[in-house]
């Protein structure tokens, strides 16, 4: 399930779309969701534009999804102290909408987030 067409994500790490990035390196870009669900609500994203699910990232590159989830954490002790919930829609029917791999982070209050 390779992307085909460049996503929303494509345009946004190419800066030709803006976003609220909090963090960003060689492997991976960070920003706010344009509609959020939780006090803290970031996508973190991988910048290839290889993988479309989690699993297809997992199994080719597990070092870029281990180097996702230190991003993750680092992003939930700077605004949540540390505490947070990591989702990766997988697939159109489990509320997938841009096939570019992604990880939702949700922090906030006690139960926010809980319909991405
Ligand atoms: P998913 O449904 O798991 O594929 O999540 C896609 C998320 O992407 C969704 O929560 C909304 C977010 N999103 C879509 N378009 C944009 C955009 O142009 N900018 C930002 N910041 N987020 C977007």
């Amino acid at each position: 399930m390779t992307e085909t067409t460049p996503s929303i994500f494509s345009r946004i790490i190419s800066g030709e779309i803006p976003a609220t990035i909090v963090a960003e390196n060689d492997d991976l870009i960070a920003f706010e969701d344009v509609n959020p669900q939780a006090r803290v609500h970031v996508l973190v994203v991988p910048k290839t534009t290889e993988y479309a699910t989690v699993a297809e990232l997992a199994a080719a590159d597990p070092e870029l999804l281990s180097k996702l989830v230190a991003l993750t954490q680092q992003i939930a002790d700077e605004r949540a102290g540390g505490q947070y919930r990591l989702i990766f829609n997988s697939g159109a029917e489990a509320g997938q909408t841009v096939f570019h791999v992604h990880a939702h982070v949700l922090a906030g209050e006690l139960g926010e987030g809980t319909l991405v």
